[in-house]
């Protein structure tokens, strides 16, 4: 079938990335300390890396995909009309990541705006967040359709294809949708690849194909100071083996959620491959994340064989979620131009570690894991601290500076040792074992995915903590958090492991933090009027709190160097893209789509794991993932609700 010229270039899938909270340039929230541990602002305005797998997967079987991240549009320029936009675009399908449930408002309010401007456009959302509550989703009226698990790249090739020949959707695999009658329906789950090659994620080479295409790197760039420190990531699996208490990505989460009973690995090779194509355009540091050693010693030693002969020149930096040895840090001394580490062990106390499952090895074993480290030339070691873990109290938390200070005295104040706390917030993850099953001593304040949007409207971070535990109130949650983020400050001051204006910088925020925390607090008995008047006034204040809320803000930087770079044989890929852009268009043309279907191994159709799979503290069988099923109207959650309307106040989402 030839197609017109106007379907040759026509846009089938448009991938929107939200801002945390829609109208963020307008509402003043004090979000507080949640994004200090990662690249992006207080927004997110990082896209889950498989936005590009997606769009990679689907433009090799001849789809016009596009990622627009508009979180970033938006924080990048304050004059960015983001309705403006979406009005302009025109895709067969619109889809919009809610992974991580922060986004929770954001991508709601940007699905109803697509719909508002486009409502005979449907609107597929997928991500973690969107495959937990997959079912409440699709209730709400401008949601189409959700793709679940942590790999849709061919699912979603299956719903484009049905929506173009106007196939049953009930062939859809890990589909949950509206039927005409209004009621929800829920596909099996049955695309649960075994392994991670049969994709390129993080796929550069789209990414970069993409840039010369549209003539504009600004709606792909990943979070705002990615132009001047382009870090870039190998993802080493989906699903991880761990069962980390407060983690929704823990192995009993993907079984319950994801119906995957095991990680999908990445090889070496591929991973090789991967540092192959990002050293050609960036030399900042890769962070690797998993620990390497994850799906096995020969694995990881394959991995770092490959990674010795090539030699490639940007930092890598290794998670490790358990101890290592002399042995171990040659292989990847040897085999890296340079490396930093990242250990999170959450707590100093040995058996508040059992308990969440995190690092749980002796001080003994992760003193000796630093010391080997830094002896093999780790030039950045940073240790991670959270305040909220189960059964930890107020002076617990507090004794981790005690540790902190034991650790610096033990290595000789040395500044490649670092220090980091940052409280679980905003949300407890939901999937995982602290939010299934109360044995871990959570009382949820939020349970719905409408509850988590509308708190993410509240002005101060204290009101939307998603908990409180049996050992602190959600009070004593922000105030131990500013209490032990001051006395570590004072620490790492007194033992010379930040400088002073780093110091005095992070000083005067903890202060303003904790004070304007107090203030929002006194204010919830105002009118909305008083509210509105104080928060606007306050807005300045919040915006530079936020910036470096618990560290400094290029504390957790692994390298001051590293740029963009157009090295030549990216310059020849892009060469060969433009030939492979030809091809692509002949064969649209021709309708000829559909031309690089996944023929790799799936785990099968898991998709009711919970129910059989008795997974440590994964709680009771649970009827929310039961497949094949059809949900009957006011079943699901419908929220009817216009959702410009102010929110009621927190508590009402208990
Ligand atoms: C890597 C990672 C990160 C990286 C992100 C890299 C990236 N750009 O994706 C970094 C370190 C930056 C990060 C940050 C955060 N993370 Co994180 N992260 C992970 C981790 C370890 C792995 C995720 C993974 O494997 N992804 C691969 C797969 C699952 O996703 P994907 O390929 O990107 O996308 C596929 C599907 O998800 C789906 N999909 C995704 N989006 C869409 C959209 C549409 C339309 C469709 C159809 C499908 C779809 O299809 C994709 C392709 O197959 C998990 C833990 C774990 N073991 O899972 C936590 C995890 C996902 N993170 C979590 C959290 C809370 C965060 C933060 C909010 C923490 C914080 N307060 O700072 C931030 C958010 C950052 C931001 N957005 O700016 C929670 C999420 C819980 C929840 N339900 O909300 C997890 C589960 C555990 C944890 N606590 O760390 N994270
Ligand atoms: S927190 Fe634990 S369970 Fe979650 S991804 Fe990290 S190691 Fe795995």
């Amino acid at each position: 079938m030839i197609m017109g010229i106007r379907d040759v270039f026509r846009t089938d899938l448009v991938l929107l990335h939200p801002p945390s909270v829609y109208d963020f340039r307008r509402e003043v929230i004090m979000h507080g300390p949640i994004a200090d541990a990662v690249p992006s602002t207080n927004e997110f305005e990082m896209y889950p890396v498989g936005l590009t797998s997606i769009a990679a997967y689907l433009s090799s079987n001849q789809y016009n995909v596009r990622i627009v991240n508009l979180a970033y549009l938006m924080l990048a320029d304050s004059e960015f009309d983001a309705d403006g936009c979406i009005a302009r675009l025109h895709p067969r399908v619109f889809g919009i990541d809610l992974h991580w449930l922060p986004h929770a408002q954001g991508a709601i309010a940007i699905a109803e705006l697509v719909k508002h401007h486009h409502p005979e456009i449907p609107v597929v959302m997928g991500g973690m967040s969107a495959s937990y509550y997959h079912e409440e989703l699709a209730g709400y009226p401008f949601v189409d359709f959700v793709l679940r698990g942590d790999s849709t790249e061919e699912p979603c090739r299956q719903l484009l294809a049905a929506l173009r020949h106007d196939r049953p959707l009930t062939e859809v695999e890990n589909l949950t949708w509206k039927g005409p009658d209004g009621h929800v329906r829920v596909n099996p789950l049955s695309f649960v690849p075994a392994d991670l090659d049969y994709v390129d994620i993080p796929a550069y080479d789209f990414a970069a194909k993409t840039v010369f295409k549209y003539g504009s790197m600004a709606p792909m760039v990943p979070y705002r100071e990615w132009p001047s420190y382009p870090t870039t990531m190998l993802l080493n699996s989906r699903g991880c083996p761990l069962e980390c208490a407060v983690c929704g990505g823990s192995a009993s989460a993907y079984a319950r959620v994801m119906g995957r009973p095991q990680p999908a690995f990445r090889s070496p090779e591929r991973l090789l491959a991967d540092i192959r194509s990002i050293r050609d355009f960036s030399s900042a540091p890769i962070f690797m994340v998993h620990d390497p050693r994850v799906g096995g010693d020969e694995r990881a030693r394959r991995f770092f064989e490959l990674l010795a002969r090539e030699k490639a020149r940007n930092e890598i930096v290794f998670e490790l979620f358990y101890p290592a040895g002399d042995d171990f840090f040659a292989m990847v001394s040897a085999a890296t131009k340079a490396f930093s580490l990242e250990i999170t062990i959450e707590s100093q106390d040995e058996a508040l570690r059992a308990r969440n499952g995190k690092f749980s090895y002796p001080n003994a074993a992760l003193e000796s894991t630093i010391a080997s480290a830094l002896r093999h030339g780790c030039r950045k070691l940073d240790l991670f601290f959270m305040v909220g873990i189960p059964g930890q109290r107020p002076e617990d938390a507090m004794a981790a500076v005690g540790y902190c200070d034991q650790l610096a005295a033990r290595f000789g104040n040395d500044r490649r040792l670092q220090f980091y706390v940052a409280p679980l917030a905003p949300f407890l993850d939901p999937g995982s074992r602290a939010f299934e099953d109360p044995g871990f001593g959570y009382r949820k304040r939020f349970t719905t995915l409408e509850a988590h949007r509308q708190a993410l409207l509240q002005p101060s971070w204290k009101d939307l903590l998603s908990y409180e535990t049996d050992a602190m109130s959600a009070e004593e949650i922000v105030a131990t958090t500013y209490r032990v983020a001051n006395a570590l400050n004072e620490l790492k001051r007194a033992r010379n492991l930040v400088d002073e204006e780093t110091y005095r910088v992070l000083a005067g925020n903890l202060r303003r933090g904790e004070a304007m925390v107090a203030l929002l607090d006194t204010t919830a008995g105002d009118s909305a009027e008083q509210r509105a008047a104080l928060l606007s006034a306050a807005r300045l204040r919040v915006d530079e709190i936020s910036e470096a809320s618990l560290c400094g803000t290029d504390e957790l930087k692994w390298a001051d160097v590293g740029h963009l770079i157009m090295r030549p044989r990216l310059a020849a890929r892009l060469g060969l893209a433009l030939w492979a852009e030809v091809r692509h268009s002949v064969h649209r043309l021709l309708g000829s789509y559909d031309t690089d279907v996944f023929s790799g191994q799936r785990l099968g159709a898991v998709g009711n794991l919970l129910a059989d799979s008795p997974h440590p503290g994964s709680g009771s069988a649970d009827d929310r993932y039961r497949t094949g099923r059809v949900v009957q109207q006011g079943q699901a959650d419908r929220p009817e609700r216009h959702l410009r309307d102010p929110a009621p106040a927190a508590g009402a989402h208990h």
